[in-house]
C-alpha cells in the first residue's frame, strides 16, 4: 500500500503540473491516508456508483481533489491516466470535486467547513435506513478555524453517529503561514473529546497505524470517531515538505517536477508514462481550446482580429485590479483609524500591502483564521468603536459565507465595515465553480445601507477603494478581478464615486486607452449614438472594444457607460440612455441579470417614448462557472466584446 500510495501522489503531481496550478501540498500530506482508505477500508462498488450500501466519502478540503482523484481511480472509478486533464476546461476533474461532473463524488466541495455536516446527515440517512455503511470525512486542520465545523461535531456527537468517521489531516499549515500562528486550534484531540468523540491521535503517514484507526473505530461504538492524523504538508517531496507556498502551486517545469518525481520513486510513472502523460493533457487542451474558439468565430464576421494586444496599434498594459487595492491601501494606511482583517487568503489578495512595507501598522492587522463569519462579526465590533474595519478574501466567502452578519449586524447598524471581495466574476479560472464569484452583486446590492463598487480596471480600482474606505461612512464591498485585465483609465479620467463615466470610441491609436474619451456623465451631452453598453467591472474594456469594432465594421457610434458604483446607481446616466439612444446592452462578469436587471429596472422608468427601449443582457447564463483559463472562461460563456457587438448587430438589425 505504502507504494500505490507513491504512484498516487506521482500521478496526482504530473496532473497538477500539466494544469499548471493546483494543490500538492494538502493532497500530498493526506495521500497516505487516502490510499489505505480507498484501496483497503472502504466498501465501493466502481460498476455501481450509487450502490446504497457503499461506504461515504467526503473530502471537505475541497482543493484536496488530487488526492480524491487519484483515490477514487485506485479503486476502480476509472483510469488513473485520465486524471491528468485536471482542471482543464470540460474536464470532470475539475479544480474541486463536483458531484455531477464525476461519479464517485458524494457532494461537491471547495468552501471550507460543510463536509462534516454532510457527513452527519449521510450517517442519519443510513441509520434509518438499517444500513450497515460507514461514512468517512477528511478534513484539514486549517480548516477547523470554520465555525460549521464545531457545529457540526456537536450534532454527530449528539445523534451517536458511531457510523461516522473524520480525519483531521493535521500538517500544521495552512495559506498564510503556521495554524497555530494564524489561528491557533489546538489542544485539538480535547476538544473533540469534550465534544463527545472518541479521539484517536496517529502518525498520518504510517499504514500500520492508519488501518489500526481504522479498525478502532469500526469498534467505537455510541459515538463517532476522529482520526488526528499527524503529517506532513507536501509529504514526498523534500523541497515541498512544510514550505507554505507549496500549498496551492504547481511544479514550474519539466526538470523540477522530474526532480520531485524522482524522489517519490514511482515505479509505475517512469519518464516515458509522464511524457505520455503530459501529451495527452496538450491534446485535451487543444482539442477543447479549438471547439471553444471556433464555437465562437464567426459571431461577428470580420476579417481583422480585434483581440487584446493582436494588432499593432490599440496596445494595452494588463494589471490586475486586486493590485489597485494593494497600492490604496498603501497609501492610506497610515490612517490609524484603518485595520485589515485577515481569513487565510492575504497576500494573494493584496491586503498585506497594508503593512508589507511598515511594520508599524502590524497592530492593526488581525488574522481570524478561515473563519468568515466571525471576520465580519469582529469587523463590527473595531467599527462599532471607530475603527475602519477593511475584510477581504475571496468574492464568494466574502460575500455569500457571513452575508447574514453582513446583513443584520453591518448594514442594519450602517457600521463602517469595508468588504474587498477578491477573485471575482470568472478570473480565478482552474480553481472552478466553488471558487468563481458570479453572485455577489446581487448579494450586495439588495442590502439597505451597503455601497458597491465594481471597478473597470487597476488604476480605478484604487481610486474607488480610497473612496470606499474614506469617503463612504458605512458598509461598503468593493469587487475585484485577480487576473490582469487591460488597463483602460489613467490619473487624468475623469472618477468620482457614485457618478458613472461616459466613454466615447474616437479613432483608433497607437494605445488603446487614446482611442477613447471619457466624461464624467453627468458633463457628457448626447451624441446621438445608436447603441449603449452599459457595464462594469473588467466588462467595461470588453465594452470599449465592443465600440471600437462596431465603430470600424459597421460604422456603429456606442456610448460605453461605465458603471464603476453599482450602490448608489447613476440612475441618470442610465435613463439619459434609455432616453437618448433607447437600444442597450448590459454587461456583466456575472449571473446574468444581477447587474443587467438592475440596470433594466431604471431604464424602465424613462418619461420620455419617442422610440422603443431594447434591453438585452450579457453575462454567465444562469449556470455554474467551470475550471479554465480565464480568457478560454471569458470565451466559453460568451462575455468578450465579439459576443457584445454580435449582439448589437441583432438588436440594431
Ligand atoms: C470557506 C473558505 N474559505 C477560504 C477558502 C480558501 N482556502 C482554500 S484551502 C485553504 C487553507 C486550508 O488549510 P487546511 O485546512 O489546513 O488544509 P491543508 O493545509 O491541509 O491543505 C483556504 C483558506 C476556502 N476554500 N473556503
Amino acid at each position: 500500500m505504502e507504494a500505490a500510495a507513491q504512484d498516487m501522489r506521482a500521478y496526482a503531481l504530473v496532473a497538477i503540473h500539466a494544469a499548471g496550478t493546483g494543490h500538492p501540498g494538502g493532497s500530498f500530506s493526506a495521500m497516505d491516508f487516502t490510499a489505505a482508505l480507498f484501496l483497503d477500508e472502504m466498501n465501493l462498488e466502481p460498476k455501481d456508483p450509487k450502490w446504497h450500501c457503499r461506504d461515504r466519502v467526503i473530502y471537505s478540503g475541497g482543493h484536496k481533489a488530487p488526492a480524491l482523484y487519484v483515490g477514487l481511480a485506485a479503486a476502480g472509478f476509472y483510469d488513473m491516466d485520465s486524471v491528468v486533464t485536471l482542471r482543464k476546461c470540460g474536464s470532470p476533474f475539475q479544480g474541486h470535486p463536483h458531484c455531477l461532473k464525476l461519479s464517485g463524488v458524494e457532494v461537491s466541495t471547495g468552501s471550507l467547513g460543510q463536509g462534516l455536516g454532510v457527513g452527519v446527515g449521510q450517517g442519519l440517512a443510513l441509520r434509518l435506513d438499517d444500513c450497515d455503511a460507514r461514512v468517512y470525512v477528511v478534513m484539514g486542520d486549517g480548516e477547523q478555524q470554520e465555525g460549521s465545523v464545531w457545529e457540526a461535531a456537536m450534532s454527530a456527537a449528539h445523534f451517536k453517529l458511531d457510523n461516522l468517521c473524520a480525519f483531521v489531516d493535521k500538517n500544521r499549515l495552512q495559506i498564510d503561514g503556521f495554524v497555530e500562528n494564524v489561528m491557533n486550534i489546538d489542544p485539538l484531540a480535547e476538544k473533540y473529546r469534550s465534544f463527545g468523540w472518541h479521539v484517536i491521535e496517529i502518525d498520518g503517514h504510517d499504514m500500520g497505524q492508519i488501518l489500526g484507526a481504522f479498525e478502532e473505530a469500526r469498534a467505537t461504538k455510541g459515538k463517532p470517531t476522529i482520526i488526528i492524523g499527524n503529517t506532513i504538508k507536501g509529504k514526498g517531496v523534500s523541497f515541498m515538505e512544510n514550505v507554505g507556498g507549496w500549498h496551492g502551486m504547481a511544479t514550474k517545469d519539466r526538470e523540477q517536477l522530474d526532480a520531485a518525481l524522482a524522489e517519490i520513486a514511482s515505479q509505475v510513472v517512469t519518464k516515458e508514462k509522464v511524457d505520455e502523460l503530459l501529451e495527452s493533457a496538450d491534446k485535451w487542451l487543444n482539442d477543447t481550446a479549438k471547439t471553444i474558439v471556433s464555437d465562437h468565430a464567426g459571431v461577428i464576421a470580420t476579417e481583422r482580429s480585434y483581440w487584446w494586444n493582436e494588432g499593432d496599434s490599440m496596445q494595452v498594459k494588463m494589471d490586475p485590479t486586486r493590485m489597485g487595492f494593494g497600492r490604496a491601501l498603501k497609501e492610506i494606511g497610515g490612517d490609524e483609524r484603518i485595520c485589515t482583517l485577515h481569513a487565510d487568503i492575504s497576500k494573494s489578495i493584496c491586503i498585506t500591502d497594508f503593512e508589507a512595507d511598515n511594520p508599524e501598522r502590524q497592530n492593526r492587522v488581525f488574522s481570524v483564521g478561515i473563519a468568515e463569519q466571525n471576520m465580519m462579526q469582529v469587523a463590527a465590533g473595531l467599527a462599532l468603536d471607530g475603527k475602519i474595519p477593511i475584510t477581504g478574501t475571496y468574492g464568494v466567502f466574502a460575500s455569500g459565507r457571513p452575508w447574514d452578519q453582513i446583513r443584520t449586524t453591518i448594514c442594519y447598524g450602517n457600521l463602517n465595515v469595508k468588504i474587498a471581495g477578491a477573485h471575482g466574476g470568472i478570473s480565478v479560472g482552474q480553481d472552478g465553480a466553488t471558487h468563481q464569484a458570479l453572485e455577489e452583486i446581487s448579494l450586495m446590492y439588495v442590502l439597505p445601507n451597503m455601497h458597491l463598487e465594481v471597478p473597470c480596471d487597476s488604476v480605478e480600482t484604487q481610486r474607488s477603494s480610497k473612496a470606499a474606505i474614506l469617503d463612504v461612512n458605512g458598509p461598503a464591498y468593493i469587487r475585484y478581478a485577480r487576473e490582469a485585465t487591460p488597463i483602460v483609465t489613467d490619473a487624468n479620467t475623469p472618477y468620482k464615486f457614485g457618478v458613472a463615466n461616459i466613454i466615447r470610441f474616437r479613432q483608433e491609436e497607437p494605445d488603446f486607452i487614446d482611442a477613447f474619451e471619457q466624461k464624467l456623465s453627468t458633463e457628457y451631452k448626447n451624441e446621438g449614438e445608436t447603441l449603449a453598453i452599459i457595464a462594469c467591472g473588467p466588462m467595461v474594456p470588453e465594452a470599449m472594444r465592443a465600440a471600437w469594432m462596431l465603430k470600424v465594421e459597421r460604422g456603429i457610434e456606442t456610448r460605453v457607460i461605465n458603471m464603476h458604483t453599482v450602490k448608489p446607481l447613476d440612475k441618470a446616466a442610465i435613463i439619459a440612455a434609455a432616453e437618448e439612444i433607447g437600444t442597450i446592452i448590459t454587461a456583466e462578469e456575472h449571473q446574468v441579470g444581477g447587474f443587467g436587471n438592475i440596470i433594466a429596472g431604471v431604464a424602465a422608468t424613462r418619461r420620455g417614448f419617442d422610440r422603443p427601449l431594447r434591453i438585452e443582457q450579457i453575462g454567465v447564463a444562469d449556470m455554474f462557472g467551470e475550471s479554465g483559463q480565464p480568457w478560454e472562461l471569458m470565451k466559453l460563456f460568451k462575455l468578450t466584446a465579439e459576443d457584445i457587438a454580435a449582439k448589437g448587430i441583432e438588436l440594431l438589425g
